[in-house]
């Protein structure tokens, strides 16, 4: 309350343009400490509760945090709205207030279930505001109401995040587990983000879901132009919006409707002036999360809608007749978001320098020779404060000590603690805080997990969404690996602790049965005394950002093994490295840039590169034979077959393993088997590594110090220089 009312008195950024970042996801985590870091009153607060007998940390324990977002796209917008606050951006965050956010993961009998997350209470740090605008659904009307969240700027002003709430919504829809009715869409929009898309019902109700939200958005942004007396024929002087991936690309044809029908612009003027307005970000080349909606789930949902898209795609055709590729619409009457968005924006971004260029030349390659001024790269960020000051205090203050606090403002000057590369002293210091981090989370697991792991021992961490492509199960057949040789008496020279935290949607089976693996793996090698001395798997339940947090710190070895040219960039592998962890990963993403600031010798780096993975998956079918590899490498046979071997079946579900197995020995989309060997030796390698003490820790060093790039501040100023030109 006091916190909350301690934002309300502090200005509010102002100025003629302003950005607003439009995201169907903001995975903001706790604000507590956040928010007292970035109002400079930290410090003072806790030495006050302190002196009543209070600890801070107990009362930040008991926040409830929202699971507004999946992964990284979510946390990202999260992390960009606080670097364009800290920058003193006129900004806002627009998105949807989900009643029970993604979902709360529960493990039972070895098994993801899923719950609905409750996270509104009277302590919540939203404020109801009186803002409410109708939006149709064709002849059918429901109403929004706007709920604003202050996101303050480190030692800046405050901007808001809005977002959206259905007023007719109904939590008695949600039975059990995350189960409602998803046809009673005036009841159930705002319950969920992104209910179960499995089916039918599901991917509609997405499609209502996203109209609410840019229909709404695109109403205040209107509605914000006109209170401040701006000619709307000048929106484009005076706001910009970014459309972060495709699920609210529906603001263009939504901005052209209401500019058109409602305020009397003609189709040329709105659609020049909206596509001088609109910037579209990219954070995926998955063919599966590209979205394209059939016109039949959009004539059903939004047929207000279906004459602007087909005017847009008209104008396209009419240009390009013989380019089917850049057409809106397709064959199969699927409408293509994101070539509306490079067709009616005037700007495309990836994620990080390989995936913008893997856009640039072959994804999107046919949009790029069009349009090649639109395309640009932002390599992604992560804000320091919660990733650094607020996770991990103690490293901040030995860094305060060594180089003063100017990185606070300017992250590039961690690049002074190179210096320090050869001061023994000070590298050891770096290490007691790594250790005193262990030691936290070791206490934090015990009681979260109630499994006892061993500080001492190397911890091996990957925690991410659950996805084929980012390969966990990569990480188990190390650990099967691992755990064989054990068994056979090849011992490591210091025990590991391989952690894993993951949620996998609801309707992705494999992903399921990747988690189910890892909780089996876990029960045979924790409880077997033979073994459980020398390596132990923790599969943290719910993992969230407040878990993110603890684990981060603690981390020695960040794993980022995705098939190379799949992760558009990782923002994890960049707060892993802020923190003095050691990255050992694939050629992919942003891995590739930190792999340029740190070099060779501060990284491990293994697996085939991305051009050769997408040579190779051109022609499928003649170029790639996992069946092979696994029957012509015994180590690697050994590791598969233990998935379906008496003891796993022992413990775990037949027909999930069994599934799994057939998965991998069978497809291996996502070409597991192919870099497993490499895997295997360089991770080998990273442990052994390890043992020179003085050496690892030089590798942190340089890693902490190397880390200033991936700021979101830097990532903002970009934005802010190439695309919104705010001031
Ligand atoms: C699409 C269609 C239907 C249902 C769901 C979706 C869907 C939902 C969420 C598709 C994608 C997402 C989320 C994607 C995501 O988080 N991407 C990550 O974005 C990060 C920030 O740019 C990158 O660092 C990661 O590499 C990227 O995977």
């Amino acid at each position: 309350m006091f916190v909350k009312e301690e934002c309300a008195g502090r200005k509010q950024i102002k100025g003629k343009k302003k950005v607003y970042y439009i995201s169907a996801e903001f995975l903001i985590g706790k604000l507590l400490s956040n928010n007292l870091i970035n109002l400079g009153i930290y410090d003072a607060l806790k030495t006050d509760l302190a002196a009543e007998g209070k600890d801070i940390a107990k009362i930040e324990e008991r926040e409830a945090e929202p699971s507004l977002g999946n992964g990284g796209l979510g946390r990202l917008a999260a992390c960009f709205i606080d670097s364009i606050a800290t920058l003193g951006l006129p900004g806002a965050g627009i998105g949807l207030n989900y009643h029970y956010g993604l979902f709360r993961q529960v493990f039972r009998r070895r098994m993801q279930n899923a719950e609905k997350d409750s996270w509104i209470n009277e302590n919540s740090w939203l404020n109801k505001t009186d803002t409410t605008f109708n939006v149709y659904f064709g002849k059918k009307k429901v109403v929004s109401r706007l709920y604003d969240i202050d996101v303050t700027g480190y030692e800046n002003g405050i901007n808001k995040l809005h977002l959206f709430d259905l007023e007719s919504v109904d939590e008695k829809l949600v039975k059990s587990g995350i189960d409602f009715d998803k046809k009673k869409i005036d009841k159930n929009l705002t319950l969920f983000l992104y209910p179960d898309d499995s089916d039918e019902a599901g991917r509609i109700l997405r499609v209502y879901q996203q109209y609410f939200m840019v229909s709404s958005g695109a109403q205040l942004i209107i509605k914000e132009m006109k209170e401040n007396g701006y000619d709307l024929h000048k929106l484009d002087k005076h706001a910009v919006i970014q459309i972060n991936d495709t699920h609210p690309s529906m603001v263009i044809p939504e901005l052209i409707r209401i500019l058109t029908e409602e305020e009397g612009f003609t189709m040329d003027e709105a659609i020049k002036l909206v596509t001088k307005t609109c910037a579209y970000t990219n954070h995926t080349i998955l063919a599966e999360a590209l979205e394209k909606w059939p016109m039949k789930y959009l004539k059903k949902a939004v047929p207000q809608l279906i004459p602007i898209i087909e005017e847009l795609n008209y104008r396209v055709i009419k240009k390009y007749p013989n380019k089917k590729e850049v057409w809106i619409i397709d064959d199969d009457n699927r409408v293509h978001m994101a070539h509306m968005d490079i067709h009616y924006g005037m700007s495309v971004n990836g994620v990080a320098a390989l995936h913008t260029e893997i856009l640039k030349n072959t994804e999107l390659n046919a949009f790029y020779r069009i349009y090649p001024k639109k395309f640009n790269n932002k390599t992604n960020g992560i804000t320091f404060r919660r990733w650094l000051l607020s996770c991990n205090p103690e490293l901040a203050a030995l860094i305060d000590e060594a180089i003063g606090t100017g990185y606070k403002k300017n992250a590039f000057e961690l690049k002074k603690l190179e210096l320090f590369a050869k001061d023994k002293k000070f590298l050891k210091e770096v290490e007691d805080i790594k250790r005193e981090k262990k030691l936290q989370l070791c206490e934090y697991i015990k009681k979260k997990e109630k499994t006892v792991i061993d500080p001492d021992s190397i911890f091996d961490i990957q925690i991410k969404r659950m996805h084929e492509y980012k390969r966990q199960q990569m990480n188990a057949l190390y650990i099967i690996h691992k755990y064989l040789e054990i068994r056979s008496g090849k011992l490591p020279k210091r025990p590991i602790t391989f952690i894993f935290g993951a949620k996998a949607a609801p309707a992705y089976r494999i992903a399921q049965d990747i988690i189910h693996l890892l909780l089996v793996l876990a029960d045979i090698i924790n409880n077997d005394p033979k073994v459980n001395r020398y390596i132990k798997v923790v599969f943290v339940e719910n993992y969230n950002v407040s878990y993110a947090e603890k684990l981060i710190p603690a981390c020695d070895i960040s794993e980022q093994i995705s098939l190379a040219s799949q992760e558009a960039s990782g923002t994890g592998n960049m707060k892993f490295m802020l923190n003095g962890a050691v990255t050992l990963g694939t050629d992919d993403g942003a891995n590739v840039e930190i792999h340029e600031l740190v070099g060779d010798d501060n990284i491990f780096i293994f697996g085939k590169k991305s051009d050769e993975v997408l040579k190779l998956r051109e022609n499928w079918n003649a170029k790639y034979d996992a069946k092979k590899i696994y029957e012509s490498d015994p180590v690697i046979k050994e590791a598969v077959d233990f998935i379906i071997s008496k003891e796993t079946l022992a413990k775990g579900n037949k027909t999930a393993l069994t599934r799994l197995y057939n998965e991998i020995v069978g497809k291996d989309w996502f070409m597991g088997l192919l870099d497993l060997k490499a895997y295997i030796k360089m991770k080998d390698k990273a442990f052994a590594a390890y043992e020179n003490r003085n050496a690892w820790r030089r590798m942190m060093l340089i890693n902490i110090a190397n880390a200033g790039f991936f700021s979101s501040d830097r990532t903002i100023e970009e934005y802010n220089r190439d695309i919104w030109k705010l001031k």
